[in-house]
Formats: structure tokens, C-alpha cells, sequence
């Protein structure tokens, strides 16, 4: 079924000038980008969109990786597009990730692991809402 889910080119991609080659293996995987933006998120908005890891130990390191540089944010289209994009960018820890996935080819360390991606259909609609407007996304 086609759907929609939400993914971040994270700060360590963009700084490395990554979001070009990040693109290519979500294209090659049949993922189409039917919205796209260059932003630099707030404290505010990155605190908010990792809230479900709040008590986490990493969760100040995180927030202040997610507003150290600009980031991509995207919305990505096709069938089964959640399950197919986590697939895509591989296991949170790069070491733990498959061959040709973006987490293995590009990711640094378990927290600049490159890119962000909804774990689920009711998170992606969310997520999704924080960032675009219908009249930005075109399918
Ligand atoms: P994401 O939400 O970014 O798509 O990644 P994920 O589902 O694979 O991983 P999740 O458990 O939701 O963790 C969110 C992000 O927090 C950072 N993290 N750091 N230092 C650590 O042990 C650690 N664990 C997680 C990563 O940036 C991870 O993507
Ligand atoms: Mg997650």
C-alpha cells in the first residue's frame, strides 16, 4: 500500500555534504522525496520531536547534535514506505547495520548515525505535521 513516512538527514550528513548521496540510495530503493526542506531546527523543536526519550541518558547529547548544523527534513512516498525506509537506513548502531544501508555507509557513532526515520505509520503522520503543510508536499 502507498504510504508516507518522515526522515531527517541529520547534521553529521549535511556537514559532510551528504544529502545528495543519502538521496540516491532512497531513490534507488524506489522511495520517491515528494517533500523536502533545509532547516536548522530550534532547541524547542528538537526537544519536542525526541520527547519519547526524554529520560534517556542521551537525550541532551542528542538534542544538542540535532541543532548543531542544518538538517533535511523529507517526506518519502511508496509502498510499505515506513518498513521499507527503516530498512533502507539500517540498525541504529552503524556496527549493527547491513551492508548498503545508509546507516552503514555513512553513519559515524550510534548517535550521528545520519538519519532520522518513523517507526510507525501513526508517528509518521505526526511527525510529518510538525514540519509541512499539505501544500508542501507533492506527490
Ligand atoms: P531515529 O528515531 O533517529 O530514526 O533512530 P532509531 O529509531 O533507530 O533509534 P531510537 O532508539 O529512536 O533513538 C533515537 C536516536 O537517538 C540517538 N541515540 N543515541 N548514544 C546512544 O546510546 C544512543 N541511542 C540512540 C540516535 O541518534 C538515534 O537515532
Ligand atoms: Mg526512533
Amino acid at each position: 500500500m502507498t504510504e508516507r513516512t518522515f526522515s531527517i538527514i541529520k547534521p553529521d550528513a549535511t556537514r559532510r555534504n551528504l544529502t545528495g548521496a543519502i538521496n540516491a540510495v532512497i531513490e534507488g530503493a524506489g522511495l520517491r522525496i515528494v517533500g523536502q526542506r533545509r532547516v536548522k531546527l530550534t532547541e524547542a523543536q528538537a526537544k519536542k520531536f525526541y520527547e519519547v526519550h526524554a529520560e534517556r541518558p542521551f537525550y541532551g547529547e542528542l538534542v544538542s547534535q540535532m541543532i548543531a548544523e542544518p538538517v533535511v527534513v523529507q517526506v518519502l512516498e511508496g509502498d510499505n514506505a515506513v518498513a521499507k525506509y527503516r530498512e533502507v537506513m539500517g540498525a541504529t548502531n552503524p556496527n549493527d547495520a547491513a551492508e548498503g544501508t545508509i546507516r552503514k555507509l555513512f553513519a559515524l557513532s550510534i548517535g550521528e548515525n545520519s538519519v532520522h526515520g518513523s517507526d510507525s505509520q501513526e508517528n509518521a503522520k505526526i511527525e510529518i505535521e510538525q514540519f509541512f503543510t499539505d501544500a508542501d508536499i507533492v506527490g
